[in-house]
């Protein structure tokens, strides 16, 4: 045999599959939950490779002392626990996330539609706006027709493992086909209102209705 041969024999037992096998990263462990990166045959971005934004950095809610408001133009102002959210029916669904910086990704995300949350608290009959505020001081809105026509979440879960504390603990806004200034992270307080409302990106230009594929940039 020509030592070309036995070199060449070297790499591909060795060299080729290292190289290949290491790049591949398996999926993660969260709070001791192994992610799922696929689901009903889709692949879906391990939590690893995808990517993040926020304005302050990760928020650290504790799951014992947080309560979801909500309040403005419902019937019944009402606090949940985090216990009480994880009893309501949930819901899974793959939707991709589109930053406006050009990143996007697929995950597999479960949570509560905000319809049974609203069958709760009941909504009065002029609120068109629903305001999402966060922990780090973010905000944003959704017109209250597209969360419940579209059977919005919001999701508790990420790729079948309980939402990060940097990626948003206890929950975060599904907004599908809305740009990811729309998903909404360590969300505490919801408000139905009468009125529009521009939130964080919103009021620094950025399209209120935030359709993917749409304007990015409105004049305001
Ligand atoms: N509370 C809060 N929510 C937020 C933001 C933020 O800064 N604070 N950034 C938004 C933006 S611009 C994007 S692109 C998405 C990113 O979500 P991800 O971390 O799940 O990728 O979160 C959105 N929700
Ligand atoms: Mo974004």
């Amino acid at each position: 045999m020509k030592l070309i041969h036995l070199f060449l024999i070297i790499s591909v037992i060795f060299v080729i599959p290292s190289g290949c096998v290491s790049e591949k990263k398996g999926p993660g462990v969260y709070d001791n939950q192994t992610e799922n990166i696929s689901y009903q045959g889709k692949s879906l971005t391990p939590i690893s490779e995808q990517r993040s934004r926020d304005i302050k950095g990760a928020q650290y809610i504790d799951r014992e002392s947080y309560r979801l408001q909500i309040d403005g133009l419902v019937e019944t102002p009402l606090n949940f626990t985090y216990e009480e959210i994880l009893k309501l029916p949930e819901t899974s669904k793959i939707v991709d996330l589109n930053c406006v910086e050009g990143w996007s990704f697929t995950a597999k995300w479960t949570g509560v539609k905000i319809a049974d949350l609203f069958n709760k608290t009941g909504t009065l009959e002029n609120s068109t706006t629903v305001i999402f505020y966060s922990a780090d001081g973010y905000s944003t809105s959704i017109d209250l027709d597209y969360l419940l026509k579209n059977n919005i979440i919001l999701a508790y879960r990420l790729n079948d493992v309980t939402l990060p504390h940097d990626r948003g603990f206890p929950l975060q806004l599904v907004a599908e086909s809305k740009y990811g200034y729309k998903w909404a992270k360590w969300v505490v307080r919801i408000e139905l209102s009468d009125s529009p409302y521009r939130g964080y990106w919103e009021q620094r230009g950025y399209n209120n209705t935030a359709d993917v594929g749409g304007l990015e940039f409105e004049r305001i």
